[in-house]
């Protein structure tokens, strides 16, 4: 067993196994790909957003390749596979390698995990956020195996995946190298081609959007009614990566409910999933029954039942959410939240919203680094008319904080947790922990196509480009 292990920074100039090219560090990498510089192309961008933002096509990298599990050519036991860690996943689900091949493990959560594989001495060392190590399988034997994290507790959260290994290539039990776009044994050339690719890919187009208002049915006596079903289905969170995301709806995030203050709700949750669930309406004033958290205020709705969710909308304006309260380490990040606002935040005098926004952050499970559901190429762009002011609610439903960064422009807060602040203030980078929201009111002053990301750039950009939790802001 050969164990390497290269942290993403600073380089450590490790031996990497013979047929892989070390690593190509330039003088001057770091100072120059910092920040606002390394969004220039995305300036350049522009240009397509602006003719038709849904007009570009697909844009599939080579990482996602690696993402899918896809391989050589079937009957070519690959060499060499990826797999990626995050909290609490590895993705892919299953990866196939040929006896003797190299797994590539890149740690791209926010905290530190390994693989391991079970049963066995093989294991990385502990690879801190954005690590990465190579584990050469000399010696394992053909078969079926589990991968996990041995961080205690991560396995259990999720931490786990299938790993095939074949019987060597025929003929000599000597596995042909792929080539392999990992971070650290790209050229230089190699990682301005693979970010242009990454950026002039955004917008990408993929299947379904989340957060989509959902309209009530009224009842007779003014209710509003929303029907919600809790469902696995194939989600594309990137293009071409399409993972089983637990949605209601269909959708990541679910459907954005909208209600005024004093209005009849109800809500009433279908669950189609194979656990039983709950919905608690994170940041509203419900009624204790109302709460959703099972065996303190109702019983487990199990699969196939139907349980109605009744309240009055509270008197004051909110800024909630609504998700799983059951098993909700993986019931939540997979995709099982969702956005509901009372009424409207007050804004300062003056100001006429031209757009509300609605920015859900989520950083693990399935759906991993994102914005509404998508990872970047395939997030959506908030466009904006030069003058207008766009409102923007940020809503973290996932396990980590997120500082929201825009680029250009100042974020004036209004609002915390749906709370309106007595004296707003300007920033430019709003640090988002779980289960908080910020409401904020950008003046689109400035032309241009301005980055929006998360500011722990492990969420955001990587060797091969911009990924997760990045977005941008097109002022026209
Ligand atoms: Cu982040």
């Amino acid at each position: 067993m050969t164990t390497t292990f290269e942290p993403a920074a600073p380089p450590t100039p490790t031996p990497a196994p013979a047929r892989r090219k070390p690593p190509v560090r330039p003088p001057g990498r770091n100072g120059d790909r910092r920040d606002n510089l390394m969004f220039f192309a995305v300036i350049v961008s522009g240009m397509a957003l602006v003719a038709g933002i849904f007009g570009v096509g697909l844009g599939f990298r080579a990482v996602d390749e690696s993402r899918n599990g896809a391989g050589p050519a079937a009957g070519k036991p690959a060499a060499t596979a990826s797999v990626h860690l995050s909290e609490f996943a590895i993705t892919p689900a299953s990866v196939t390698l040929a006896s003797g091949g190299t797994l590539d493990v890149h740690n791209e959560g926010a905290v530190t995990h390994n693989v391991a594989i079970e049963g066995t001495d093989f294991m990385t060392p502990m690879l801190n956020a954005g690590g990465t190590a190579h584990l050469v399988l000399t010696g394992l034997a053909p078969g079926t195996y589990t991968l996990v994290c041995q961080v205690a507790g991560h396995a259990d959260a999720g931490m786990k995946a299938t790993l095939v290994v074949t019987a060597a290539t025929a003929g000599g039990g000597t596995a042909v190298a792929v080539a392999t776009p990992a971070a650290h044994v790209m050229t230089n050339d190699e990682m301005d081609a693979a970010m242009e690719k990454s950026i002039k890919a955004f917008p990408a187009k993929t299947q379904g959007v989340g957060g989509q208002d959902l309209a009530p049915k009224v009842l007779a006596d003014g209710t509003k009614q929303f029907d919600l079903t809790a469902s696995i289905v194939k989600w594309e969170v990137e293009p071409g990566r399409f993972v089983d995301a637990w949605t209601y709806n269909g959708t990541v995030p679910g459907p954005t409910l909208r209600a005024e203050p004093g209005d009849k709700v109800q809500v009433v949750l279908h669950n189609q999933l194979p656990e039983s669930t709950v919905i608690h309406f994170h940041g509203l004033t419900t009624p204790n029954a109302a709460d959703g958290v099972p065996f303190i205020t109702q019983a487990p709705i199990k699969p196939g039942e139907t349980f109605t969710y009744s309240f009055t909308a509270q008197a004051t304006p909110a800024v909630g959410m609504y998700h799983s309260h059951s098993n909700a380490v993986a019931q939540v990040p997979d995709g099982l939240a969702g956005t509901f606002l009372i009424g409207h935040m007050p804004v300062p005098a003056g100001v006429t919203v031209a757009q509300e926004q609605t920015m859900m952050l989520n950083d693990s499970g399935v759906i991993g680094f994102s914005l509404n559901g998508k990872s970047f190429p395939a997030t959506a762009p908030v466009v904006a008319k030069q003058g207008d002011w766009v409102e923007v609610h940020y809503l973290n439903e996932g396990t980590m904080a997120h500082p929201m960064h825009l680029h250009g422009m100042a974020q004036l807060v209004i609002a915390k947790d749906g709370y309106p602040l007595p004296q707003p203030y300007n920033a430019d980078t709003i640090l988002v922990g779980p289960g908080e929201r910020y409401t904020v009111l950008v003046h689109a002053t400035e032309v241009g196509t301005w980055a929006w990301h998360c500011h722990i750039l492990s969420h955001a950009e990587r060797a091969d480009g911009m990924f997760g939790m990045v977005t941008a802001l097109v002022v026209t």
